[in-house]
């Protein structure tokens, strides 16, 4: 049971046996996640300070620029998930493969790998705007002791043990899920302890909050158009509020407290529209289904493609699960026209 104010070590300690597999390895898992936050969020928030803000000069596979706070965040997961031994794999919207970790006897008797984004939104940190780390957990299909392959990650959202996201905002705090209910936690900074503040998360049915970059209309699909006009209609309990911070944490996190839809969907400049499947949709996807949210492409549900490559993106449509289902049925509607 759900105590506010526990710490999240107690709390991963007393929910442990939830996991259908329990060994001990996800609570482990989960732990050096909390770990690797802790030491991000303390960098994160000596950005304005310190002289560490700015491209580092790569580019990532996606080709964008690479911020040096993308780097350090990167480079802090999977030291982290490397040195405690208790992965078998990593993926990185930051790197171009994946990492198959060995341990020395090159037997890796692991049985999760991680996806990880581990700096999204990161264009905000120059302006000091939340980001936020994404992570999901999926259990290897390859035989445990052997090296891991692409089929351990490219595994269906459906599949996940557990995901979250950490937010770095005017406080940091967890949100993650392993299949029983979204649970928040929030840095106490002082002393580096994460505590239950947000109990059994769910967003709201109905929200009145829609955050999709309109900057790019003339590029939607005509039902997201459509949705969008639904949304400022003076009608019922409408028009509704845009809100668009831009960071995809952060806009997920607002609208799973006060209610609402996230969209970035395909456009005719960006076809799979731009956010990442393994790296963010499925993740979130899975978080708000835990939450009483949905999450789909459009059309289908997002935890139900089947990936064919590591960086693929999709179209998504998440959150409170009238205006999701809403927006499906003008994607439908506009179809058939
Ligand atoms: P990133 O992974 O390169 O940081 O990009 C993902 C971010 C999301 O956090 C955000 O919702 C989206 O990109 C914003 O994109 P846009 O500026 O096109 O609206
Ligand atoms: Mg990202």
């Amino acid at each position: 049971m759900a105590k506010k104010n526990q710490t999240l070590g107690e709390f991963i300690i007393e929910n442990q046996t939830e996991f259908k597999y329990s060994s001990g390895e996800l609570s482990r898992l989960i732990n050096s996640i909390r770990l690797a936050a802790k030491v991000v969020n303390h960098e994160v928030n000596k950005a304005g300070l310190v002289d560490i803000i700015g491209a580092a000069g790569e580019t990532n596979i996606q080709g964008e620029d690479q911020q040096k706070l993308d780097v350090y965040a990167n480079d802090k997961f999977i030291q982290t998930l490397t040195n405690r031994n208790i992965v078998c794999g990593i993926g990185s919207e930051e790197n171009d493969d994946f990492i198959a970790i060995n341990s020395s006897d090159d037997k890796n008797q692991n049985k999760y790998v991680v996806l990880i984004d581990p700096l999204d939104g990161s264009s905000n940190i120059d302006v000091n705007v939340s980001v936020g780390t994404i992570f999901s957990i999926y259990r290897r299909v390859t035989p445990v002791g052997t090296p891991v392959t692409i089929d351990d990650f490219l595994q269906k959202g459906d599949q996940q043990v557990a995901a979250g996201y950490v937010i770095y905002g005017t406080s940091t705090m967890l949100v993650y899920t392993t299949g029983h209910g979204v649970n928040g936690f929030t840095l106490n900074p002082a002393i580096g302890t994460f505590y239950l503040s947000h109990p059994n998360m769910q967003f709201p049915e109905v929200g009145r909050i829609y955050s999709i970059n309109e900057g790019n209309y003339a590029h939607f699909p005509q039902g997201v158009k459509d949705y969008i006009k639904y949304c400022q209609e003076e009608k019922e309990d409408r028009p509704y509020t845009s809100r668009y911070i831009g960071s995809l944490v952060s806009d997920f996190h607002r609208n799973l407290i006060k209610g609402g839809i996230y969209i970035y969907p395909q456009t005719s400049k960006a076809p799979n529209g731009k956010l990442r499947l393994l790296y963010e949709c499925n993740p979130m996807a899975y978080l708000a289904e835990q939450a009483n949210g949905l999450a789909t492409d459009g059309f289908q549900r997002i935890m139900d493609i089947k990936p064919t490559e590591l960086h693929q993106r999709v179209p998504i449509f998440c959150g409170s699960r009238k205006m999701v289902e809403k927006a499906k049925e003008f994607m439908k509607n506009s179809q058939e026209k």
